[in-house]
């Protein structure tokens, strides 16, 4: 990363951070913060708020209004500070269990109300940090530490879920991509509505280890070769899709914004 980035965008007292070699998290987190600058956006006008996971320490790294909060409540916390500065632009750093698991219903909360939230989602497949245990977006027969033999689990679309709850912008890309997720994460943050980043990931500790992925090299490349945008995928055969990963803008609408809506509801009294 360029060091004007850093030295404007890091706590660079925090740093080196303390990911594994070969983890997404940076990659994802560089995005976030190339995207804000391309946007030129004022570092007091940004706040970010991330749940617990590897991923979530992104925020102790940021210097911008920063929120370490609870597993899973990024997003209600998220909810209360953007319903009490709507002016803010706030950005939501989670993982697939702080945001699919134990922070599933805020999720689906926050896209019903579509209040004007940008939620990127570092998808690694596993939870990371408490060691490896399968998530609600580990594929089905893949393994974990509490699914030794396979998880039997259907595993959720991320992106299906947040749209089917009222998203407005929904999007996915990968850390092979890195171009792709800064794209998406300016458009997430012009979108006035709630919208969803999905960046998958790669853990090669404990994802790439269980499921014999292969080095992060290895996965990378796995990543570059079954990436495919929506209107090839649409194309192939059932068969021909399998294991592919949609990427690119998945869904995009307007609908009126709730933080705006609650000010006319004050404005009536
Ligand atoms: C209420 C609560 N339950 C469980 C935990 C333990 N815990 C910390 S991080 C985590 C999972 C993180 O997984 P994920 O969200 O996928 O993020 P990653 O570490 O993979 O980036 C869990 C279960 C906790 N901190 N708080
Ligand atoms: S455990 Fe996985 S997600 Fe966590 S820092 Fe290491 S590689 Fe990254």
């Amino acid at each position: 990363m360029p060091s004007e980035l850093i030295n404007k965008y890091f706590r660079t007292e925090s740093l080196p951070h303390i990911w594994c070699p070969g983890c997404g998290n940076g990659i994802i987190t560089r995005a976030i913060v190339k995207a804000i600058d391309n946007l030129n956006l004022k570092q007091d006008d940004v706040c970010i708020v991330s749940g617990i996971g590897c991923s979530s320490r992104a925020s102790g790294y940021l210097d911008f209004n920063t929120v370490h909060t609870t597993h899973g409540r990024a997003l209600a916390f998220a909810t209360g500070i953007k319903f009490a500065n709507p002016n803010l632009h706030v950005i939501v750093i989670t993982g697939d269990g702080d945001c699919a698991a134990i922070g599933g219903n805020h999720l689906i909360h926050a896209a019903r109300r579509n209040i004007d939230l940008t939620t990127v989602v570092f998808n690694n497949n596993i939870y990371g940090m408490t060691g490896g245990q399968y998530s609600p977006t580990t594929p089905t027969g893949d393994k974990g530490t509490t699914a030794p033999y396979g998880n039997i689990d259907a595993n959720f679309d991320l992106c299906e879920l947040a749209k089917a709850a009222g998203a407005t912008y929904v999007s996915r890309s990968t850390v092979y991509s890195a171009n792709m997720i800064i794209k998406q994460v300016e458009e997430g943050i012009k979108n006035k509505g709630f919208s969803f980043i999905e960046a998958i990931s790669i853990c090669p500790t404990y994802y790439g280890r269980k499921n014999k992925k292969g080095d992060a090299v290895d996965m990378m490349k796995y990543l570059k070769d079954n990436s495919i945008n929506k209107a090839t995928y649409e194309k192939l055969s059932k068969e021909e899709q399998e294991n592919k990963i949609v990427v690119g803008e998945i869904y995009k609408t307007q609908m009126p914004e709730y933080t705006e809506k609650y000010q006319k509801i004050i404005e009536l009294f």
